[in-house]
């Protein structure tokens, strides 16, 4: 059965590297990229593309009508830094976006969603070592909120009206095509970019501050995976648990010091360190490779090697 997908957020870290790989799995005609605006011309020049407003019913709304879409992946949201800057923003962003989704879903205009949810719906008082899909949940950002509360409109919305939803809880995205924004895991990427310009970088976290991470080729085959997976396959309709590698700011850089041994670090921690401290330091994710077999590929080094040899080719 053929697919007709809207991806919105679709000039984001994440959103654009998707919307490469859906299009290559589902053809050009029938992928329509969207976001608020051509903040990213590679996307925008790269295929179907439309201004769509995530917070605006009526605005999603006529893209799905005009492309006659069944699938959507909603990448837009605001994430765990900005998010503490802007709370109502990112409260209202990341809530009605959902909502928007799930209603069209639920009145059948579409029949099938992706929503990512994080690894910020745990908090402080969440076992943080191999943190297990049940647990106890008290986030304290307000993306972590909103996610966490987000996950349980998923569920409800599944039980209740049978719409077909799926969700993972990312941890850090690493990827060097486009950056990412306003994210406490960010690090994990500037780290890279610095690396090759500067051989040097000031991080904004503690060096011992363990966090999940996971390459962009993962997290996409994981977001691919769950898409076509059967749906009886999919127990879980809250959010599952996904991990790859957990490393710390003085990991990255050991792995970094391996092909640039004069790379230097320094570390001035600010506010993203109370948020880093809430979450865990790895997490659980045996439901996923149980329930519909995911499996991740590439290690920290694996990471590194890959980071550095395309950052090199982009900057050199
Ligand atoms: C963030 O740091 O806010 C995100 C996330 C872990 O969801 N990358």
């Amino acid at each position: 059965m053929s697919s007709k997908i809207l991806i919105i957020g679709a000039c984001g870290q994440i959103g654009s590297e998707l919307t490469f790989k859906l299009r290559s799995i589902y053809g050009d005609d029938n992928v329509v990229a969207s976001d608020i605006s051509y903040s990213n011309l590679d996307i925008v020049n790269s295929g179907l593309f439309e201004i769509v407003d995530a917070k605006d019913y009526a605005s999603v709304k006529t893209c799905v009508e005009k492309f006659n879409i069944d699938t959507v992946y909603l990448m837009a949201a605001m994430l765990s830094a900005t998010g503490e800057k802007y709370p109502m923003e990112a409260w209202d962003l990341n809530m009605t976006s959902l909502f928007h989704v799930l209603n069209l879903a639920k009145d059948n205009f579409i029949k099938k969603v992706f929503w990512p949810s994080s690894i910020a719906v745990f908090g402080p008082t969440t076992p943080k070592e191999y943190t297990p899909q049940y647990t106890i949940m008290e986030p304290t950002t307000v993306y972590g909120m909103t996610k966490q509360v987000g996950e349980r409109w998923c569920e409800y919305y599944f039980n209740k009206y049978q719409v077909d939803v799926r969700s993972l809880r990312y941890p850090g995205i690493i990827s060097w095509k486009t950056l990412p924004g306003g994210g406490t895991t960010d690090y994990a990427v500037e780290i890279y970019h610095e690396a090759i310009k500067n051989k040097s970088y000031e991080c904004f976290l503690k060096d011992e501050s363990e966090l999940p991470m996971m390459f962009m080729d993962d997290a996409i085959k994981a977001t691919v995976d769950i898409m076509q997976a059967k749906a009886e396959d999919i127990k879980i309709r809250s959010s599952y648990n996904l991990a790859a590698v957990s490393f710390t700011p003085e990991d990255i850089t050991e792995s970094i010091k391996k092909q640039i041994p004069e790379f230097e670090i320094s570390y001035k921690p600010d506010y993203r360190q109370d948020i880093a401290n809430s979450w865990p330091k790895s997490i659980n994710d045996s439901y996923a490779r149980q329930d519909w077999k995911w499996k991740h590929q590439f290690s920290l080094d694996d990471i590194t090697e890959e980071m550095l040899s395309q950052l090199r080719k982009k900057y050199n």
